[in-house]
């Protein structure tokens, strides 16, 4: 029998909600059972895209936003080969941020509709499970003042936080919103949980096409 594909796992959510504390500590605890994981993130900023991509958000320099946003899709899109070829393998893949940030963030600029921004992730690896780390601007304001890059300012983060909730009505898409309030350890138990579901359901299922 073939082996058994890994699950596609994305954490989304606002700025200092735990997406990236929590992708660590799923990892460690899948690793520590067993399961066959890796972690990746969007954007990444190792590739050649990334790199333009970072500096962008360093505001190290200027690009139109046409171009920034085909230019984070574009980041995913030169991973999906390894990423099927990591899930095929039975690897189940923890992602930090996806499609949905890409979506989100563009469409929260003026002139851009969340339609028009979806299209270029059309037909990425579709995740098994998108969880949505919840959190209000006031407890994420405890959590620390905002960073340096671009995007981070309270008045931004509210626009996109409103464009992911337009995305998480769409029921095509595994969402689970998670209470992000919570200490990390009880928000992991509940990611945790989630995503043992969700490798176990995967097994059978072959991997699906995202917004098609
Ligand atoms: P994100 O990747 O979503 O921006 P991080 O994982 O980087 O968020 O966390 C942002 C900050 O909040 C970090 O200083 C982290 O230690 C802290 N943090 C993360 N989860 C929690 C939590 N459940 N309760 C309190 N602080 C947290
Ligand atoms: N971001 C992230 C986008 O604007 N589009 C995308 O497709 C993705 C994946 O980049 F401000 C934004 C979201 C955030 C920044 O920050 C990445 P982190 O701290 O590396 O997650
Ligand atoms: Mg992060």
């Amino acid at each position: 029998m073939a082996c058994k594909r890994g699950a596609l796992i994305v954490l989304e959510g606002v700025d200092r909600a735990g997406k990236t504390t929590q992708c660590n500590k799923l990892v460690q605890t899948l690793q520590q059972s067993g399961q066959p994981v890796e972690m990746m993130r969007f954007p990444d900023r190792s590739t050649t895209i990334g790199q333009l991509i970072s500096s962008y958000l360093e505001k190290k320099s200027d690009l139109e936003d046409h171009t920034v946003h085909l230019l984070f899709s574009a980041n995913r899109w030169e991973l999906v080969p390894l990423m099927k070829k990591k899930l095929e393998q039975g690897t189940t893949l923890v992602v930090d941020r996806y499609a949905f940030s890409g979506a989100a963030f563009t469409s929260a600029k003026p002139g851009f509709c969340l339609d028009w921004c979806k299209q270029p992730d059309v037909g990425l690896p579709k995740p098994d499970l998108v969880m949505f780390l919840q959190l209000s601007p006031a407890e994420a304001a405890l959590r620390g003042q905002f960073g340096e890059e671009r995007y981070e300012t309270s008045v931004f983060q509210k626009a996109v936080q409103q464009k992911f909730e337009q995305l998480m009505k769409d029921s095509s898409v595994n969402w689970q919103v998670i209470d992000a309030s919570q200490s990390v350890e009880d928000v992991h138990e509940n990611i945790a949980s989630h995503t043992h579901n969700a490798i176990n359901k995967a097994q059978n299922l072959p991997l699906g096409q995202l917004w098609t």
